[in-house]
């Protein structure tokens, strides 16, 4: 059991390459504070070297959990694959998962080994771009509700591009269509 922590913040222009992590043996904690911003809010998780190990991750504001995930299952023990963590991130030998990060600014990654049959090893861990699953949650209370509708229509009344659910620039009907879309798809 160890805990490692980088005591300082990983800068957002660093964040899109992967960076490795080391851990010890089941149940130890990795600690990385990084500030998260609307550029690379999408946090993904990936083993790599020798498979099998495999991790549970959540990400704290203070002393408040904001996401929380279980990265998968390996599917081998021993297969090996270097610092190749773009390639292990997409095989499912090597256990990896990610998340759409909604808060901002300055949170910790918590990254705990929960299986590690060589008794430790080497990972990887990048911030990168990604969509928000949930945009229509505007009020970010994480249900969808009339006061997200209400929300959605101030931003379009004001003129505010946030209300650009099509993307295309500008405000139309088409906005609405396409927010009553997502809103009716729901966020899970
Ligand atoms: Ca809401
Ligand atoms: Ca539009």
């Amino acid at each position: 059991m160890g805990r490692h922590t980088r005591p300082n913040p990983i800068p957002a222009a660093h964040a899109q390459a992967w960076d490795r992590f080391f851990f010890d043996g089941a149940g130890s904690i990795t600690t990385i504070d990084v500030v998260v911003s609307d550029d690379f809010p999408q946090l993904q998780i990936t083993d790599a070297f020798l498979s099998g190990d495999q991790f549970s991750v959540r990400v704290l504001d203070g002393g408040s959990v904001v996401e929380a995930f279980d990265c998968s299952v390996p599917t081998i023990e021993g297969d090996q694959i270097g610092d190749d963590y773009d390639a292990a991130f997409a095989d499912d030998r090597w256990s990896s998962g990610e998340v759409f990060i909604s808060a901002r600014g300055p949170l910790t990654i918590e990254i705990t080994a929960t299986a590690s049959p060589f008794g430790g090893g080497g990972a990887g861990w990048r911030l990168t771009e990604g969509d928000d699953p949930c945009r229509a949650d505007l009020d970010g209370d994480g249900e969808l509700t009339l006061f997200d509708f209400l929300a959605f229509q101030n931003l379009f009344d004001a003129g505010d591009l946030a209300a650009d659910f099509d993307g295309d620039g500008r405000l139309t009907l088409f906005d609405f269509l396409e927010y009553q879309n997502e809103f009716d798809a729901g966020c899970d």
